[in-house]
């Protein structure tokens, strides 16, 4: 039987194959094509399953469409994957409680894109901001939105911004990414009856989430439409990538960097006269935007 994984637990997961839902295991070797990861069998995952009485596996994975992967923090050298064939990468954001760097954000955004996976950025909790910050969350959506990626301004507690956010879900399958604590359950919870998370508090200690969510799960909201709940996010490391390939997956410097007079070698970091370079200095390219293609590049650490 043929079924797609809806949830991963690390050691059993969750199929449903002809409307029903089987608990699997892995019997045997699966074929992992090259990457190390720490988890081999992805929520979104397209799989060959096998039902005994009393004992069901999964022996192949198909070959996937896209997945969404970032370097494992605890074991150098693994990646994980965080869902497979996927139609959108919604990264959920807050500017407080806790607190989304831009470094994250453009991280994930340059993942999504190495797998030419479409973005939407959320910011959550606009209820919480005074008035200076609210504004800056209103910059951040214009300067992300001039760059091609989809940006919502939301409250999920409030109720605030659900129907579009709806509609951005709608007949597609959607990844729904970003830090402990953000409000991911919270936001799904509230746009269907069938999702039941649990949603936890914000630690008044540290601003930060408590890691509520511990699985991956897929919810089918209709036919067509499902999204994925994951667990909170604490770094997103890069996965093997050279500063050409992140020059590429900063849609700003894509065409630009064929126009360098240094060349396609060209890294944009100390190199006088630049494309790349001039385009900041004239505030073409975003300062911050450079600064994050900047660390990535140098393999600087602004994961968190
Ligand atoms: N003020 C405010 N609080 C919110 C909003 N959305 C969620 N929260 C709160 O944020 C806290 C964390 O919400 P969760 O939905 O558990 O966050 P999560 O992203 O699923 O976190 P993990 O499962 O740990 O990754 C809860 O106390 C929510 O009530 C919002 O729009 N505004
Ligand atoms: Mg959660
Ligand atoms: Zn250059």
């Amino acid at each position: 039987m043929i079924g797609v994984v809806t949830r991963s637990t690390g050691s059993w997961y969750d199929v449903l194959a002809e409307g029903k839902k089987f608990e699997c295991r892995i019997r045997g070797k699966i074929r992992l094509e090259g990457i190390k990861e720490t988890n081999p069998v992805a929520v979104g995952d397209h799989v060959r399953i096998e039902v005994e009485e009393g004992s069901h596996a999964i022996k192949e994975i198909l070959p996937r469409k896209n997945h969404m992967l970032r370097q494992s923090v605890k074991k150098t050298g693994h990646s994980s994957i965080l869902a497979a064939n996927i139609d959108q990468a919604i990264l959920i954001a807050t500017l407080q409680q806790p607190r989304t760097s831009l470094g994250f954000i453009d991280r994930f955004l340059v993942s999504a894109e190495s797998f030419r996976i479409p973005q939407v950025l959320v910011f959550n909790k606009i209820d919480l901001p005074d008035q200076d910050d609210l504004e800056t969350i209103h910059e951040l959506k214009r300067n992300y939105e001039a760059i091609g990626v989809t940006v919502l301004l939301i409250s999920a507690l409030k109720n605030d911004g659900i129907e579009e956010f709806k509609n951005i879900l709608f007949g597609k399958i959607s990844l729904i990414a970003g830090h402990s604590g953000v409000g991911k359950s919270t936001l799904l919870n509230q746009i269907s009856p069938i999702i039941k998370q649990t949603t936890g508090e914000i630690s008044s200690f540290s601003e930060k989430g408590t890691h509520t969510t511990t699985f991956a799960e897929m919810f089918a909201i209709d036919e067509k439409t499902s999204v994925i709940d994951t667990p909170g996010i604490k770094e997103w490391g890069l996965v093997d990538m050279t500063p050409q390939e992140i020059s590429d997956y900063f849609p700003e410097m894509r065409d630009l960097r064929l126009q360098c007079k240094f060349g396609s070698k060209c890294l944009h970091l100390h190199e006088p006269g630049c494309v790349i370079q001039i385009a900041v200095e004239r505030g073409e390219i975003l300062l911050s935007r450079f600064e994050s293609y900047v660390a990535m590049a140098e393999g600087k650490d602004n994961r968190k």
